[in-house]
């Protein structure tokens, strides 16, 4: 950490060099592993290992992350992850530190994501305990609050069955298909006296597994099936951020001339205004792309999520003609508890094998050459710029103006263009145009398990990482989403931590309403109640002010297009000076009538064609 990144207080390195306490070697392990930070809220079932980070390595390599709330540590973490590809270490408290995790830690296992989370538990000893607290935060199986949704977890009973735990650990999370683990370290062992230390595993001795290449005969069929293909497709999902991953599957889809669809729900894979992406990404598969799959006579994924409910959806319910090949790791996670896995997805070829080295397989083994590309698709003759804002704002009453979200949206990303953004979330309604991402990084992804609260601690995971990277991490959050996760603010202010979050704030947990309305239609009930026990008006909250208590910068509430603007320019200079920056921008309730259509399809038992084109929307009827 630099100096200037340095808040006051920070301990000076290395006060000791030789391990004392059981949380001693537990930390230096953690050292061992390269492992930058470990995001915490305190408590003292691991007090032991607290002290040893403090004391014993000085703060430094891992260092301590303070967050207000577990659930904002893990999502801290998550966005690290996302944006490095790396895990952090997240301690967590006995039972109800860990409870209170659980949401993100599902998140984070929705979405892939490595990450070496350590509980503390006990003393196991209960000689040892102290009376009631050691006794309400001690449970015998503690890891049984989330062992469904971990890719595995550990209880070890002592010093070097700890040290060993870790390591197994982290090379499990870091190993594809990645997920959270679990290490509960016991109380007694981290505070147990050592007179010899137990000596650190080497790590040469037990390094990361080598990657497994697909097979040479499957590559060499999936080469031939696309060569010979007339409408080949990518659907390209869950794959790497470096550069020259990304590269490749240009490579790959130029050499064969296969269009390419990706989604909202990854981060960018594929340069959206490439010619052979026609249309742009979305949380579900947009209307105008599912054409290319119900066309396509090769559909290549790799590791798309949720295929099979994708090309059914694109369908109205059936399977595509296509050969398909489902390049995923993801078979090696899936469990009973939660279905995450999605629908059993049909594939010819299904091979269990890392995407990216598929794609280096792919191009290696087809002619240099570039095919002849199939006619530009009338899509791609959009601007590559966001068309410019309405004029006309709608009619509102005088003082309560809000912005379209559309047009929040063209003023967002024109504005910010020109400073290298990384979109760490965008809400549901951002509008495909302003979704125009050339780079790795561009767009970071979603947040996996859906699970409102994560945007303010991944988005400050996600700067942290892109710290001093010359890159603006920016937010586009729901009000609902800001408000459950608004301390992880703090955190990013305390540990100078740049970036830059836009609340869309329709003053509801507006996704809600396009339920409730659809209930009340199906059922003959009156429409205009839809709003009850979802708006947070009266009083409306000042979004502003919340970030402003944390000595973030505040900036609103803005209403009309030309506030916004000016917001924009302040915050964007604001945070290039190191600061924390938030927009509050009142936008109308309403989504993109595909956003929309895409949210009420799925209710269970009333559009069991999956059709695309829905009617029952009036609230974003005549908007884009
Ligand atoms: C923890 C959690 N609680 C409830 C939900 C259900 N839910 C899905 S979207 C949503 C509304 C989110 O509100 P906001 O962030 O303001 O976005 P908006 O829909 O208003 O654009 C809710 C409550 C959820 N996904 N996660
Ligand atoms: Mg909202």
């Amino acid at each position: 950490m630099n100096d200037m990144a340095k808040p006051a207080g920070s301990p000076n390195a290395a006060v000791e060099s030789v391990p004392r306490f059981g949380s001693d070697s537990m930390a230096q392990m953690l050292r061992a592993l390269d492992i930058p930070f470990i995001a915490l809220t305190p408590g003292a079932s691991f007090r032991g290992l607290h002290d040893s980070l403090v004391n014993y390595l000085g703060n430094e390599r891992p260092e301590l992350l303070l967050c207000i709330h577990e659930e904002n540590a893990v999502a801290l973490a998550h966005g690290y992850a996302r944006v490095t590809g790396k895990p952090l270490a997240v301690a967590l408290h006995a039972n109800v530190g860990l409870m209170h995790a659980t949401m993100a830690i599902f998140n984070a296992w929705c979405d892939r994501i490595p990450m070496l989370l350590l509980g503390g538990v006990g003393p196991m000893d209960a000689q040892a305990r102290r009376p009631w607290v050691d006794w309400i935060h001690t449970s015998s199986d503690m890891a049984a609050l989330i062992r469904d949704y971990t890719k595995w977890d550990d209880q070890p009973a002592s010093v070097a069955a700890s040290l060993e735990s870790i390591l197994r650990g982290y090379r499990m999370t870091t190993t594809a298909p990645q997920a959270p683990v679990f290490v509960c370290l016991d109380a007694g062992l981290q505070e147990q006296p050592l007179a010899n230390a137990p000596p650190l595993p080497s790590l040469e001795r037990y390094p990361p597994p080598r990657v497994v290449d697909p097979p040479p005969s499957a590559v060499a069929e999936i080469a031939a099936a696309l060569a010979g293909a007339a409408a080949p497709l990518l659907l390209i999902g869950r794959v790497a951020n470096d550069a020259g991953s990304f590269a490749r599957r240009v490579e790959l889809a130029e050499r064969v001339g296969a269009r390419v669809i990706t989604d909202l729900k990854t981060a960018a894979g594929f340069p959206v205004p490439h010619p052979l992406h026609p249309h742009p990404a979305g949380i579900y598969i947009a209307s105008e792309a599912a054409p290319m799959i119900r066309d396509a006579d090769v559909i290549v994924s790799l590791d798309w999520v949720d295929l099979a409910g994708s090309l059914r959806a694109a369908c109205n319910g059936a399977l595509p003609a296509a050969r398909i090949v489902h390049c995923s790791m993801d078979a090696y996670l899936h469990r009973g508890w939660s279905k995450d896995y999605q629908a059993l997805a049909p594939a010819e070829i299904t091979l269990h094998a890392d995407p990216d080295r598929l794609v280096a397989a792919l191009v290696a083994a087809l002619p240099e050459a570039p095919r002849v590309r199939p006619a530009t698709p009338a899509a791609v003759t959009a601007p590559a710029a966001p068309p410019a804002a309405s004029a006309a704002a709608p009619a509102a009453a005088p003082g309560d103006e809000r912005l379209p979200i559309a047009d929040m949206a063209r003023i967002v990303s024109t504005a910010l263009g020109a400073h290298r953004p990384s979109y760490v979330r965008l809400p549901l309604g951002w509008p495909g145009d302003c979704c125009r991402f050339a780079e790795p990084l561009d767009f970071i992804g979603f947040d996996g398990g859906g699970g409102i609260g994560s945007g303010p601690g991944m988005t400050v995971g996600a700067a942290l990482a892109l710290r001093g990277s010359g890159r603006l991490p920016v937010a586009v959050l729901g009000d609902g989403d800001y408000l459950m996760g608004v301390t992880a603010l703090w955190t990013a202010v305390h540990y100078r931590i740049p970036l830059l979050i836009v609340v869309s704030n329709n003053q509801s947990f507006f996704n809600d309403e396009i339920h409730q309305e659809r209930m009340a239609r199906l059922r003959g009930r009156p429409v205009e109640n839809k709003w009850v026990g979802l708006r947070m008006d009266d009083p409306a909250i000042d979004l502003a002010q919340l970030a402003r208590g944390q000595g973030a910068r505040g900036y609103g509430p803005v209403r009309d297009a030309n506030a916004l603007r000016a917001a924009l320019e302040e915050a964007v200079r604001d945070v290039g000076q190191g600061a924390v920056g938030v927009i509050d921008v009142r936008v109308a309730p309403e989504y993109a009538r595909s956003v929309s259509s895409s949210l009420v399809k799925h209710l269970p038992h009333q559009d069991p064609s999956g059709a695309i084109e829905d009617a029952a929307n009036p609230t974003s009827g005549g908007k884009p």
